[in-house]
């Protein structure tokens, strides 16, 4: 007797791209994913069975760089009116002395909340540790605990007003640590010289090797061409070892490099291993803000970062705080906005990016070992009432039934919009560009029953 079998799924990346007509049963006991197999055959009973009807089965979607102590904080005290980088570190410096441990509690909570909706199993949240009484980080520590069972968080030890231009930032860093972060930050190019810039780095992996935690840098974030910090980290990263266990955040200077530069830089990147993380939504809103027309895109190289071989992965950053108003901590609209913004738009680029927030985003997190949708790892999956990758990311089709450790946690209806067209019958409209027969099924999305259930 299994606790859950999900029928008739279709795996995304398929050898036929996850739209032909070959569909999978999942096997789950406990919260493993014990066999996936072909649908034909007689399946073993179960407490819960999904019928996919041919929906996308998917491992779950993961954020690779957000920041929960600041979300749901947009407009208090004040809000950033020039939307710039630099008034929004200055937003929440006065919001900062203002924060408590259930004030954070209940605005990261509410927002994990809105992750686990959309499919997102997996979080790397940034939490500000300059800050003397380290509160944000006390609080999110403790709801690294309390969202457990469902979702999994890693806690990044980040010093946004810096580590030696703020007052014992060296101090609060190492005792992050010792709290029990899982990765360490810093950001070089807020520094006040290039020097503290490059001394920063080094402080960063040094705390990061010596209590054997990740690195993860807001690293160029600024339109100066001259901010060349990237190459510093990337050397470390090769010189220690630590390399994919480090990644490279925002690097949007590498939006305004010359093309020499920016060779020699894609070059130590590649050979270095660490990840570069994207975040489309808020950099497009933050950057070129200094110039004016022709106003910059300021986002990093993400195309040709991926054709010099180095993982990219795409993140949110922020939802509803001083650096960007909007935001329901959804990674398809990330991928989205992402595929536009970084010209990502060839069909192979578009289901790219879709990878951008699932697998190359676990990559960024080391979690590789534990994801994905086979037999032995958890049973953390989702399925999506589409044809194809390229197909949820132009459709924007969210998750309609999402399972954490072999339980449903989430479902939602695929919506659709009625055609009222004058002299014509009533009729739905999904955007759904008709490629196959077989499409009539998962577009009316899973059914769910329980055992002592009716169906749904
Ligand atoms: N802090 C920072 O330095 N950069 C950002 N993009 C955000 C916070 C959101
Ligand atoms: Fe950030």
């Amino acid at each position: 007797m299994l606790d859950l079998l999900v029928r008739s799924a279709r795996v995304a990346g398929a050898a036929d791209g996850g739209s032909g007509a070959e569909t999978v049963d999942v096997h789950v006991r406990g919260e493993t994913i014990v066999a996936v197999v072909p649908s034909s055959g007689e399946p073993p009973d179960a407490a819960e069975v999904v019928d996919a009807r041919g929906c996308l089965l998917s491992p779950p979607f993961v954020e690779p760089h957000v920041h929960l102590d600041t979300v749901l904080t947009a407009g208090e005290p004040r809000w950033n009116d020039s939307g710039t980088l630099w008034e929004g570190i200055a937003c929440w410096a006065e919001r900062k002395p203002m924060l408590d441990h259930e004030d954070v509690v209940a605005r990261a909570g509410e927002v994990l909340r809105w992750y686990v909706a959309n499919g997102v199993l997996h979080v790397r949240s940034h939490v500000d540790v300059t800050d003397p009484g380290l509160v944000a980080l006390g609080a999110l520590v403790e709801l690294r605990e309390r969202v457990r069972d469902v979702l999994d968080l890693q806690l990044v030890a980040f010093p946004q007003e810096g580590i030696c231009s703020f007052p014992r930032g060296a101090e609060l860093l190492e005792e992050a640590a010792r709290r029990g972060v899982d990765v360490v930050g810093a950001i070089p190019h807020y520094e006040d010289t290039r020097e503290d810039g490059v001394r920063s780095l080094e402080i960063a992996v040094d705390v990061a090797r010596r209590h054997d935690l990740l690195v993860d840098v807001h690293c160029d974030e600024i339109d100066d061409e001259q901010s060349r910090f990237v190459e510093v980290l990337a050397t470390h990263a090769m010189r220690t070892g630590l390399r994919d266990r480090v990644t490279a955040s925002h690097t949007t200077a590498m939006g305004s490099y010359n093309p020499a530069y920016s060779y020699k830089l894609r070059r130590t990147l590649s050979r270095s291993g660490v990840n570069v993380v994207c975040n489309p939504l808020v950099n497009l809103h933050l950057q070129g803000r200094f110039d004016g027309y022709p106003k910059r895109r300021g986002l990093t190289q993400v195309k040709e970062l991926l054709d010099a071989g180095v993982n990219v992965a795409f993140g949110h950053d922020d939802v509803m705080d001083p650096w960007n108003p909007l935001g329901t901590a959804d990674p398809v609209l990330v991928a989205h906005v992402g595929a536009h913004a970084t010209q990502m738009m060839s069909p192979a680029e578009v289901a790219q990016c879709f990878q951008m927030v699932t697998d190359r985003a676990a990559r960024a997190l080391g979690i590789t070992g534990s994801y994905g949708v086979r037999a032995g790892s958890p049973a953390n999956f989702l399925l999506l009432a589409a044809q194809d990758a390229f197909d949820v990311v132009r459709r924007l089709v969210r998750p309609s039934v999402v399972v954490s450790r072999g339980r449903i946690v989430a479902e939602r209806d695929p919506a659709a919009a009625r055609l009222r067209w004058p002299g014509r019958d009533v009729e739905d409209v999904d955007f759904v560009r008709d490629r196959d027969a077989a499409g009539a099924t998962w577009r009316a999305g899973p059914s769910v029953r329980s055992e002592g259930d009716r169906e749904r």
